[in-house]
């Protein structure tokens, strides 16, 4: 089992399709392990964003995810990290399929709604920052045979 850090930017907070990203992850089958609204420094912001640091768009993606609060959550399931992403859809909202959040949802790159972590390593790396104290690891008990072979 894997988990990704999933996070809903203030756009998406604020146009309140909060309930509609976790109902999405929810109905596949995934497991919340975390949830929290967060009013982030932006100090965190920066952390969470580091490896974007030298990138032309860095400076008003961080006014972006400061113009709000977020939703973070941590989501555990099989393949959780790729599979989130597709669920989330492209970068760019234009490239996004329908179906996937940011197709259905959202239009500009700067907008784009929601986070999805790129990998397991920094997947384990962003629930680390947002959840210091950690997650509540808990054992579903019919619905998980109901899910996985
Ligand atoms: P991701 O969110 O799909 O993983 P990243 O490349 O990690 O995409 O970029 C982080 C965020 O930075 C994007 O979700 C988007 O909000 C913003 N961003 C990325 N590329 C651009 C760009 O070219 N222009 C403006 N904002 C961008
Ligand atoms: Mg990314």
């Amino acid at each position: 089992m894997e988990r990704s850090y999933i996070m809903v930017k203030p756009d998406g907070v604020e146009r309140g399709l909060v309930g509609e990203i976790i109902k999405r992850f929810e109905l596949k089958g995934y497991q919340l392990l975390a949830i929290q609204l967060f009013k982030p420094t932006r100090e965190h912001l920066q952390e969470h964003y580091k490896d974007l640091k030298e990138k032309p768009f860095f400076p008003p993606l961080i006014e972006y995810m400061l113009s709000g609060p977020v939703v973070g959550m941590v989501w555990q399931g099989r393949e959780m990290v790729k599979v989130g992403r597709r669920m989330l859809g492209e970068t760019n909202p234009l490239n996004s399929n329908p179906g996937t959040i940011r197709g259905d949802f959202c239009i500009e790159t700067g907008r784009n709604l929601c986070h999805g972590s790129d990998s397991v390593e920094s997947a384990e790396r962003e629930i680390a920052l947002w959840f210091p104290s950690g997650v509540i690891q808990w054992e579903r008990t019919k619905i998980q045979k109901l899910i996985y072979e």
